[in-house]
Formats: structure tokens, C-alpha cells, sequence
């Protein structure tokens, strides 16, 4: 039987890194065998597209640069790491996955959709999250959770209009798609979020 896939989203320093591990420790806790991923990335090869992607330039990265290499290094993902571990039986657990580009090439750097969709089809096809936690929070909440790191990466260092147009983005998309996803105000302390998360895991312990 295919396992389930399960992505976080959400804005930076919404949280998801910070609950991936403790999600994956209640659900192998069950009885499930979990994988633990994260995009861009998740393999050795799609690890290295995520450096060129997130490493400061001098030299400008072109939108349309940037928007190939999340696919391709989410090619590799899927054809080397989440199909297989789904066809397994394995549950799936991504930190991030196609919601990202709707909300950061599509929305963010304003990219034609039709292109998102067309290379979403190409790369994703079926494989597609059964739930979605999206980790939200307000801009400036995340940006100041986020702003505590040493460096900023490439992409972080954008502004703060750019992140609230992630932002609506992926809350436009939960809306349209209540079914997937869930919607976490994540901009409690950690112990709140943790409380919120409990019934989506007594949810996903359902599932047959
Ligand atoms: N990207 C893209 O453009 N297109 C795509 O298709 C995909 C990705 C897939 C990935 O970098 C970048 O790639 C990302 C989108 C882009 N953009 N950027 N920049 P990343 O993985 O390094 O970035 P991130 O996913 O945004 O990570 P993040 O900022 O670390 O966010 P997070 O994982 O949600 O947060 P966290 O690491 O769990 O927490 C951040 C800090 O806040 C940390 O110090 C925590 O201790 C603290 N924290 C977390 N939760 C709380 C609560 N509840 N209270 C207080 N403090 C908290």
C-alpha cells in the first residue's frame, strides 16, 4: 500500500523546521516507518541545485534560473527519494514541497502560472501531498524569528512585501483547497503550536 506524504509550509521562521523531527517522533511512535525531507534538496545531488539556489551572488539569478532549478532539484527529489519511499509504504514528511513555488516564484517573484503548472505537471504528476500543514505566521514575526541566524540567504534577503505576498499566496491556496490542508496560527511559543498540531496527528493516525 502507498504511504502517506505529508508537507509543512509556511513563510520563513514560520516553523516548520522546528516541528518536523517532533512530528516524525509521534508517528513512528505509532508504528510508522517515517522519512524525514526537506526542498529544495533531500538528496545528495538536489542538496547541491539548493546551494546554487540559496547562495548570495554578485552575479543577478535570472527568475526563470531560479524556477528550473526548483523543479529540477524536486525532479530528483521525487525520483530518487519520495517515490520510492512511498511505493515502500513509508510516510513522507517534507519541508516544503510545490506549494513553495506557487507561493515564492509565482506569487513572490510574480512568474507566469501557466509556466508553474506546466512544469508542476511535468515533475509532479500524481504524487501529490495527502495533508499540508501550513505554518502561518505575520511577516514580521517570522522575519524577526528568522533575522536571529547569523547570515541570510539569498532568497531571505528579499523584503517584506515579497513575504506577504507568500504569505496571501499560501493562505489564497488553503482556501481553495480545505481538504489538503491545515492551517496553523503558528505564531504562539513553540508549546501552543505543539497543542494545535495534536489533533492533525490523531487525524493522520485515522487514516487507513
Ligand atoms: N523555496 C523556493 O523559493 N521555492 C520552492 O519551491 C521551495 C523553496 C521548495 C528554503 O530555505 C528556501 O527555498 C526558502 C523558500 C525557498 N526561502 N527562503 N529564504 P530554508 O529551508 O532555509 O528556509 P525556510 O524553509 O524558510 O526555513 P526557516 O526560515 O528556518 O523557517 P522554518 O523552518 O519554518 O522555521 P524554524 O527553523 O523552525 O524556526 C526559525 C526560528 O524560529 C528558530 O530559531 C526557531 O527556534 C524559532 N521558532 C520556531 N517556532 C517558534 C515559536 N513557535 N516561537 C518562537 N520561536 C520559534
Amino acid at each position: 500500500m502507498r504511504g502517506r506524504f505529508i508537507t509543512l509550509e509556511g513563510g520563513e521562521g514560520a516553523g516548520k523546521s522546528s516541528n518536523l523531527d517532533w512530528l516524525a517522533e509521534r508517528l513512528r511512535a505509532a508504528g510508522k516507518t517515517v522519512l524525514i525531507t526537506r526542498e529544495p534538496g533531500g538528496t545528495p545531488l538536489a542538496e547541491s541545485i539548493r546551494h546554487v539556489l540559496l547562495a548570495p551572488t554578485d552575479e543577478k539569478m535570472a527568475d526563470d534560473t531560479e524556477l528550473l532549478l526548483v523543479f529540477a532539484a524536486r525532479a530528483q527529489h521525487l525520483a530518487e527519494k519520495i517515490r520510492p519511499a512511498l511505493e515502500r509504504g513509508d510516510w513522507v514528511l517534507s519541508d516544503r514541497f510545490v506549494d513553495a513555488t506557487w507561493a515564492y516564484q509565482g506569487a513572490g517573484r510574480g512568474l507566469n502560472r501557466d509556466a508553474i503548472a506546466r512544469l508542476e505537471q511535468l515533475v509532479v504528476r500524481d504524487t501529490r501531498p495527502d495533508m499540508t500543514l501550513l505554518f502561518d505566521v505575520p511577516v514580521e514575526v517570522g522575519m524577526a524569528r528568522a533575522g536571529k541566524r547569523a547570515a541570510l540567504d539569498r532568497i531571505e534577503q528579499e523584503d517584506s512585501a515579497f513575504f506577504e505576498r507568500i504569505r496571501q499566496c499560501y493562505l489564497e491556496r488553503a482556501g481553495n483547497e480545505p481538504d489538503r490542508f491545515r492551517v496553523l496560527d503558528a505564531s504562539c511559543d513553540l508549546e501552543q503550536v505543539r497543542t494545535r498540531l495534536q489533533p492533525l496527528l490523531e487525524e493522520m493516525l485515522t487514516w487507513k
